[in-house]
């Protein structure tokens, strides 16, 4: 069994600890690879190697930059089947979707590796003659990048192509239940020809690694994508360092009564048990007119029931496993509050026996808004029905939950459309299109309590990873006093 290390200054080394965990597959349980378990000393070391790189890498020209991440790019391309075979047996998502997730990376790093010639600021007149005004954008520094297991290629690239093209040095932790994708995209930025240190890896706990990396004061931002109440703690302990938080979504699709029913089935089947559901843009909530709930419904049953659930890399296989058994419990354990609130089982509802952690698609109907299955995130293939009677209701249901990350409406009438547009509250709103499938170049994040404001990818993942310093140049050569010398 292959025992894999931490990078440290360029060089893949063991824990200070000497311990180890694994990595299973959750389609069969077998063990992946072991991996170290990193502690506080092996944090402050890669901090250390961050900061000795960053004078280099910082002053390297932002198109040199780019250039690494171009050839980064190319060498995702050259190994997105075998990445994409082992996103799926790392965490189980379908073959093609493992695919898709390398794809999202490769996307991101080509988008990233263009910024470096671009890192816009902006200029602007100055109130004085002879005064030449602009903003212009700056590394942070050392960044802690915070990755979570469902995206285990695609947002550690979220995350480090950005921060890499501003000029940024990294310490990375990825989730333990993905730390090999994560080391495979590292040795791809290694093989760019990143220099050394500019990317240090701690494999390990969140409560050793990812704490040492959220206090160490030496670190001048944190992103972080994971649960809420993680999140809160984050920010809690980051105190004064920029942080970024991509969390939880409860996110909804609104089926109106003039919707294409068949296009919007494939919405809710693709929302709802693509990923096992396991993916913070899921759609866990059907918000349904109650004059076609009936007949969608009916089409609903016969479309799940025929699902294939198994190990992703099998060809026919629809649905994957849940990542570990953990969630297999916290799924049945929710199967279990709805069942005890009086929301009624359409489908599924149970573990499926055998190797690996594997549920059945599972949809409630008769959901009323306020119960814990139509508020609380489950992360896995739990759909709650819940009827409505006009928009204005659907957008009340839609925008009755703490969190605010994805939003979609199935409607032919485009001022229902906009008014959802408006009126959602939600860093994403779909139109005739299921909750998910973001796109690397627009801003993604969301409202509420998914997140505190930022925006990961587009522009705005520039900002995250980026200073704005505001430069004034005066050619007059006098001294000319802004707000008093104004004649
Ligand atoms: C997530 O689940 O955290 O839009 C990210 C999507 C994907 C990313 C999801 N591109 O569903």
């Amino acid at each position: 069994m292959e025992v894999h290390k931490i990078l440290i200054d360029g060089k893949w080394i063991k824990s200070d600890s000497g311990e180890t965990f694994e990595s299973v597959n959750p389609a069969t349980e077998e063990v992946i690879g072991k991996f170290q378990q990193g502690n506080g000393e092996d944090v402050k070391a890669a901090i250390d190697a961050a900061e000795d790189a960053f004078e280099k890498w910082s002053s390297y020209p932002a198109p040199r930059r780019g250039e690494v991440l171009f050839k980064a790019y190319q060498l995702l391309k050259r190994d997105k089947e075998r990445l994409g075979k082992l996103v799926t047996s790392e965490m189980g998502k379908v073959l093609p979707e493992g695919l898709g997730d390398v794809q999202e990376a490769i996307d991101m790093t080509a988008y990233m590796a263009g910024e470096g010639r671009r890192l816009f600021g902006h200029t602007t007149p100055s109130e004085l003659p002879d005064k030449f005004c602009m903003t212009i954008r700056q590394p942070l520094g050392v960044v802690g990048l915070i990755s979570p297991w469902n995206f285990p290629v695609a947002i550690p690239a979220w995350k480090l192509m950005p921060a890499l093209v501003c000029g940024n040095t990294v310490v990375f932790k990825p989730a333990s239940d993905t730390p090999l994708c994560a080391i495979e995209l590292v040795k791809i930025l290694e093989e760019a020809g990143l220099p050394k240190g500019v990317v240090n890896l701690v494999t390990g706990p969140g409560s050793i690694v990812g704490e040492e990396i959220v206090t160490n004061p030496k670190i001048r931002a944190i992103s972080f994508t994971g649960s809420r109440e993680v999140g809160i703690e984050v920010r809690k302990k980051a105190e004064l360092k920029k942080v970024g938080l991509e969390l939880g979504g409860k996110n909804g699709i609104i089926i109106m009564d003039d919707a294409d029913l068949d296009l919007a089935l494939d919405g809710v089947l693709w929302g709802g048990f693509g990923t096992t559901g396991q993916r913070c843009t899921a759609a866990s909530r059907v918000i349904i007119h109650k004059k076609i709930k009936n007949k969608f419904l009916d089409m609903l049953f016969e479309r799940t029931k025929i699902l294939k659930v198994g190990d992703g890399l099998k060809k026919d296989t629809e649905v994957g496993p849940l990542v570990n058994k953990k969630a297999v419990e916290k799924v049945d354990k929710y199967t279990q509050i709805g069942l005890d609130e009086g929301a009624k089982l359409l489908y599924g509802g149970r573990k499926v026996g055998g190797k690996g952690f594997f549920y059945q698609p599972t949809i409630f109907t008769n959901v009323d808004v306020d119960m814990r299955i139509a508020q609380e995130e489950i992360f896995g293939p739990t759909v709650s029905v819940i009827e409505i009677d006009s928009l204005d209701e659907a957008i009340n249901v839609m925008n009755s939950i703490n969190y605010g990350l994805s939003s979609s409406i199935y409607t032919q009438d485009v001022n229902r459309a906009f008014k959802a547009i408006e009126k959602i509250e939600s860093g994403l709103t779909y139109v005739n299109a299921s909750t998910i499938g973001s796109e690397v170049h627009l801003p993604f994040g969301g409202v509420k309590d998914t997140g505190n404001g930022t925006r990961e990818g587009g522009i705005e993942g520039i900002h995250e990873f980026s200073e704005t310093k505001t430069v004034y140049v005066d050619y007059s050569g006098v001294l000319q006093r802004a707000q008093i010398d104004i004649e």
